[in-house]
């Protein structure tokens, strides 16, 4: 058995590549690295890699993660600059024994010295948003809020041999102050996996979604039994409901998970949440999700 998983419509590019890797019989670490990689490498996406909207000055800081579902070893980065693929630099992360979750300056110094590329990652139309975005804010006199979109990648993956991995990346929150880190670099918040149970991975509000450690929640409840789709709504409902009650709002949460056996869940607190998944059950076609809930 073999499939992928991950969130947002616009992985789908990505996870075709990955899912290509694991029918041939290509390992889940590779898979996953080369599907997020090309969602980090398209323009347009808002909250991903090359195009990503900029923080408060302007800048693009961006956050990745890689986990090995078998080894439980893991590779983070916060807030770095100016390289085309945090991914990539989060699974070299992973291999060390320590030091495996490096933020900003520490994270580019280790990149560049493993020679990973670096490439300005503000294009032309992420400054347009960023001007429009500012000249509303002088025009209105409005506090600077964080955007409210969002379409972090997050990916889930199992290969033939039993290998499950999780990846992250995101530029995080359009307007958020410099050296703001989200969940998506969190391990147990913004991903989590396990090859004996199965994994999962958030997208949404960083900080909410960081306070009930979604990702971690969501495998110990596939490892206490529940499937992958009981799983997500009970990790989402538990949340949602626990910021409602304390503070009266919970930020977006939505997730989707796959288990070791390639079943796959997912569950959302907005409307229109969008996934994309493939497994071999379903004849090995990408199929997209557009609308949950
Ligand atoms: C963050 N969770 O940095 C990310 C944002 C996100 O789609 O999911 N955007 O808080």
């Amino acid at each position: 058995m073999w499939g992928m998983i991950a969130t947002w419509r616009m992985a789908v590019e990505g996870i075709t590549e990955g899912a290509g890797t694991l029918k041939k019989g290509g390992n889940a670490a590779d898979a996953i690295v080369e599907a997020i990689s090309e969602v980090e490498d398209f323009p347009y996406y808002k909250s991903v890699g090359y195009g990503g909207l900029p923080n408060e000055e302007m800048e693009v800081e961006l956050d990745a993660a890689y986990m090995n579902g078998t080894t439980l070893d893991f590779g983070a980065v916060g807030a770095v600059k100016d390289f085309a693929n945090p991914i990539a630099i989060a699974r070299r992360l992973s291999i060390e024994k320590a030091n495996n979750f490096l933020v900003g300056i520490g994270a580019e110094k280790f990149a560049h010295k493993e020679g990973f590329e670096r490439k300005t990652m503000l294009t032309e139309r992420a400054k347009t948003h960023y001007k429009n975005r500012t000249y509303k804010l002088s025009q209105q006199e409005n506090e600077l809020t964080p955007y409210t979109g969002h379409d972090t990648v997050g990916m889930v993956a199992l290969d033939q041999e039993g290998l499950m991995t999780a990846g992250t990346s995101t530029s995080g929150l359009f307007m958020k102050k410099p050296g703001r880190v989200g969940d998506s670099p969190v391990i147990g918040s913004g991903f989590y996996v396990d090859s004996e149970i199965g994994g999962a991975t958030a997208t949404g509000l960083g900080e909410d979604l960081m306070k009930g450690m979604i990702s971690y929640e969501i495998v110990s409840f596939m490892g206490a039994g529940f499937s992958p789709q009981e799983a997500c709504e009970k990790a989402v409902d538990k949340l949602d409901k626990k910021l409602k009650e304390r503070r009266e709002e919970a930020g977006d949460l939505s997730v989707v998970a796959m288990d070791k056996d390639g079943n796959y869940g997912v569950a959302s607190n907005i409307e229109g949440f969008s996934f994309a998944v493939v497994t071999e059950n379903e004849e090995s076609e990408v199929f997209i999700v557009d609308k949950i809930k």
